[in-house]
Formats: C-alpha cells, structure tokens, sequence
C-alpha cells in the first residue's frame, strides 16, 4: 500500500469505528481527506471508508448526523471547514449536547507553516483571515470533548477515544481538529482495535436508593411520575409502562423528544410543555418520581406541592452543563434510566401491595385520561375554515394510520409543538423525535439523516414551522435529499411568523403596549413560497393549503411522490402569527 497518510487512517479509523456517513462541508483543510478518499478508491479499498454526503451548508450536515445517530443509535461524522465551517455548526451541536446524541465533527486548522516547510502548508491568502485565537473554543459550549490531533502516530485512537466519549451516557457531540500538515503525514498503515474502546456500561442505582424510592412510591396516595427522555432508549419504554402499570402511577411527560410513555395507555396523564398554568395531576401528587428530564417543569407558573417528595434518576442528574439549574429533591441518583425502572419494579414485584387502593387509583386517572382524549378530540375539529395546528395535527394522524403506520415523525414546531404532539397522540416507542435543544433549523438536514437511516421502506414526516423550515437552509436540505435518494414528506406549520417570540412578550408583558398595539414584529409576511423555495431545489412535490377540507388529500398526495423517491413539501396555512 502506498499512499497512506493521517487522512488515510482518520477515515479508516471512522469506519471501523462504524461511521457509515461523513456528512461534508468541504474546504482548504480537506485536501489531505479528499485525496485519501481518492486513493483508498484506486486502490479499490473504497469500500472501506465511510461515504461522503455532501452538504451545501453545515446545519444541514450536523442535523443529519444528529437525526441519524437518535434513529440508529449509531454516531456519525460531520466534516466542516476551519472557524468559520465550526462556527456555523455550533448552534447544532449545541442541539446535539442537550439531545444527548453522539456525533463526531471534524474541522481543520489553518497550515502552521507558511514558507514551505511541510507538506500542507499555507498555499492560500485565507488561511492568514481564517486564522483564529481558539477554534475550539466556538465549539466549547456544546461539546462534551474538544482535542486537536497533533500527530497522524495516534490519530485511529483519537478517533476512537473521542468516539467512546461521544457514546458514553450523557452522550453527547465531540469536536477533533488538525492543521493540513497533520492530516497530510504519511503513515505506515497501522490498525488499532475499536473493540477495545467501547462506550461505558450502562449503571445500575444502588440497592439503598432502589429501596427508598420504590418504598415512597409503594406508599404514596398519589404517586406520579415524570419524565422528558426515557424513550431514547425504546426499549426502555415497556419498563417504564410495567413500573406505571404495578402501582397505577400517572406519568406526564413534559417537553417530551421521545415517545416515552404510549399515548393510548389510560396512565398516560398528557403533555406539559411551556405550561401556563399550573398542572392540577403534578399539583395533587405526593411523591414524584422524575426519570431523564431538564426541565420537569416551570416553576414560576407549574410546579408540584411544597410537601411533595421528589425523587430524581437520570442519565445526568446534576447537569453541569446548564449553569442555573435546581429542582429540589429528596434523592438525586445517576442511573441508565431503564436499568433503574426495571430494578424499582423488581423489587416492588417483592412487596406486598395494597391491591385495592392501586385499582380505584387506576380508575380514577383512566377517567381522567378518557376525559383528555375527549377534550383533544373536540380541539382538532375544523371550525370556520380556518386549519389550527390542531386540526393539522390530527390530518396528519389521520395520514398516519391509514397510510404509513410505520411513518418515522421529526417534530419542529415551536409553538405548535403541543398540538402536534397531542394530535399525533405516538404510542410506538422511537415513532416521534424531536431534537431535544433550542437552535430551529434541525428539520431539513434531519430529515436528510432520518430517510438515511430508515431507508426506503419507511416514509420519513417532518413536521415544522415556517420560521424553522427557513432556519434549515431549505435549498440545501432538499437538494441533499434528492442527490442522495432520501426523500421525506415535510408539512410546514405555516402561520407567516415567529409565534415564539409573540408568546415570550405577552408572557412578560400581558398587557403592554405590543399587545395592546399587536405590534411584535414577528410577521414573515409577504409570504416566502415554501413548496416554491423547495420545488427549485429538487423536490418532487410542493403544494400550500389553507382549506380544511383539502388538507387530507394534499397530504395523501403529498406522501405518494415521497413512496415514489421524491421529496415533498406542503405548507399549511394556519392563524397569523401576528394576528
Ligand atoms: C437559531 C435560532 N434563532 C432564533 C431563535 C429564537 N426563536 C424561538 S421561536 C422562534 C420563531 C420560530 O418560528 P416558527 O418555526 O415559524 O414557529 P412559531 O414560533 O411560529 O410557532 C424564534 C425565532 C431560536 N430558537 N433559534
Ligand atoms: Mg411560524
């Protein structure tokens, strides 16, 4: 073998570390990597690199590594270009940090030399401007390891340490960098075992804590249980329902990403997102058990009773990362959250129980739970010709159950994130992801990562609002879904603005001038052609809907040209966001 350089191992290292995709922002650092890829392919060892999937801009690329790691379980690499390629990441990776989800990304320093010393350096005026303090540092905030690789002798294990980082609970994004002259140093091949650097095993609670919160839940009048990302983890969703099932505990899951508890199951006791008002089920329970969650609730206007014991297991529970964070609590205890459902119920299944008293419990939040479907039911009806989100989200069930059962759903919503989550009611665990942080933009580039994952056989729905759709860098997810043959059906919750920052004034000022005047310049009006913006980039199919009594058939319409390999885009007018 002859041409073999740092390049060369990086990508071998990612392969056998079982990256299936690079997802590419190209550059004047890459030279080192396009030429190893062109070489290995020459030498007709191209199979064993990962593929290239070109993305013309980095928040497509991230959020496509991101959506396909929560869709596999699997870590993916995002390439990008120096500062300034890292710079336009970054609002991703933070995503990508509060959603737990591992990804590798690469970028390049500029050269170290400039008069010719080394192979690699500095051939280009642009690499004196793109020379910056501390490149790393852009990214410090959002990720969980930051290195520089220094030498092409250690770059397979760099790989793979960074990787067994990424993978470690609280997974999470890392960031490696190298000069040109690094990435360009021949090697001797050499080969390292990834076997050897697997991700931490998942960790058991102690059997005291085990103890202690199974015996306050056992003894409690109104046990209740909380949780945000359990689901991350499907399996761990059975767990969680036989924990509910054995004392009657309702669960809430608040400002979900994953399906974490079904729906349909009569304990499920809704959604909690920005709550306005305070939730009669956490208000009434004594002891509560949060499992994986940031945000439980929104104590200024939600919160439990003051003599409410909270008890609190979760893949990272102190959160480090979020520098004002507390919520007082009997017990905190790091756990792998599936691990500490299933201990808490074995040893219930141990006690003696009061049969009884679980039973009229049961019934009473199954009543309560038919009476919420009843309300929902009774929100999603059209009325006056005007589609609501509600009404949206129920088309788009609707859509689902007789025509895609498997459908893979991506969320982005914002403010309609309730009514969609409510109207799609997902009881399948791993059916709906949402990306988990506060950077819009995730829906393009991941649906692009999601129909990678799934493949063919499964019709990816991204639902999204207008302002995110524009975040996405629509032009470059759509192509990059044509290209690569990964199309999705994308519903745009089109209310022609930024409801978000409408709704934060009117949280602080109810009746302030902006209110009382209706002046929140949040309006995106004249309106941008969504289906037009992503028909002239490669999609199959784009339609705008703003008859109620249309919306089914566009969708159904919609999602044919998707089962037929092409994307589609349908913007769906719902009420002005400021009107
Ligand atoms: C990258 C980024 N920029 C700005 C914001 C602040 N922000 C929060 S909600 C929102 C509006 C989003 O609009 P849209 O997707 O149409 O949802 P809507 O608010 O209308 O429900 C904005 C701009 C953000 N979260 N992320
Ligand atoms: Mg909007």
């Amino acid at each position: 073998m002859d041409y073999y350089t740092t390049s060369s191992a990086f990508l071998e290292a990612l392969a056998e570390a079982g990256v299936t995709y690079v997802f590419a922002n190209l550059g004047s650092d890459h030279p080192g990597i396009i030429e190893a890829l062109a070489q290995a392919r020459a030498a007709g060892r191209g199979s064993a690199m990962p593929k290239i999937i070109v993305c013309p801009h980095e928040v497509v690329a991230i959020s496509a590594a991101h959506a396909y790691a929560m869709v596999t379980g699997e870590a993916q690499a995002v390439l990008v270009h120096v500062d300034s390629g890292t710079a336009n990441v970054a609002g991703s990776v933070g995503n990508a940090l509060r959603g737990r989800v591992p990804v590798l990304i690469f970028a390049g320093s500029v050269p170290a030399t400039q008069e010719g010393e080394l192979p690699g350096g500095r051939t280009e005026f642009i690499q004196w401007i793109q020379d910056v303090r501390d490149q790393r540092g852009i990214l410090r905030n959002y990720v969980k390891y930051d290195q520089e690789i220094r030498s092409g002798r250690n770059v397979k294990q760099l790989v793979h340490r960074a990787l067994q980082l990424a993978r470690s609970e609280p997974a999470g994004p890392v960031y490696l960098t190298a000069t040109r002259e690094v990435m360009e140093e021949s090697l001797t091949p050499y080969s390292v075992d990834a076997g050897g650097f697997g991700a931490v095993a998942p960790v058991a609670l102690a059997a005291p804590v085990v103890a202690e919160i199974a015996s306050a839940l056992a003894g409690a009048s109104h046990p209740l249980i909380v949780t945000s990302y359990l689901g991350r983890d499907p399996s761990a969703v059975p767990s969680l329902v036989a924990l509910a099932e054995l004392l009657a505990i309702p669960v809430i899951e608040a400002m979900a990403y994953h399906v974490n508890f079904p729906f349909d199951h009569p304990l499920h006791a809704g959604f909690q997102y920005h709550s306005v008002g305070q939730n009669p089920v956490l208000a009434q329970a004594d002891v509560i058990l949060v499992l994986d969650s940031d945000v439980p609730w929104i104590p200024a206007v939600n919160k439990p009773s003051p003599d409410a014991a909270v008890y609190y297991v979760d893949v990272d529970p102190v959160k480090p990362a979020i520098m004002t964070w507390y919520t007082p609590a009997r017990r905190l205890a790091a756990a792998s959250t599936k691990v500490a459902v299933e201990q808490i119920t074995e040893y219930l299944r141990g006690q003696a129980l009061p049969a009884s008293g679980i039973a009229s419990r049961f019934a009473s939040v199954a009543a309560r739970h038919e009476a919420m479907v009843a309300a929902l039911e009774d929100a999603e009806q059209s009325r006056d010709d005007v589609i609501t989100a509600e009404y949206l989200s129920a088309c788009v069930r609707r859509l689902i159950a007789s025509e895609a059962p498997d459908a893979l759903v991506l969320t982005e919503v914002v403010t309609g994130s309730k009514a969609a989550v409510e109207g799609l009611r997902p009881s399948v665990p791993g059916s709906v992801i949402h990306h988990g942080g506060g950077y819009l933009g995730w829906s393009g580039g991941a649906a692009l990562g999601a129909s990678l994952a799934v493949g063919a056989s499964r019709p990816v729905i991204s639902l999204v609002g207008d302002g995110s759709f524009l975040f996405s860098s629509p032009a470059s997810a759509l192509w990059a879904q044509r290209r690569y043959d990964a199309p999705a059906l994308t519903i745009v919750y089109d209310n022609r603005g930024w409801a978000g920052p409408k709704f934060s004034t009117m949280h602080v000022h109810p009746s302030g001038e902006a209110a009382a005047s209706n002046e929140f310049n949040v309006s995106l009006e004249p309106e941008v052609d969504l289906p037009g913006v992503a028909l002239a980039a490669g999609a199959g199919f784009g339609a705008t809907v703003s008859v109620p009594a249309e919306l089914p058939g566009v969708l159904k319409e919609a999602l044919n040209v998707v089962r037929a390999g092409r994307s589609a885009v349908v913007s769906v007018h719902t009420p002005k966001a400021q009107g």
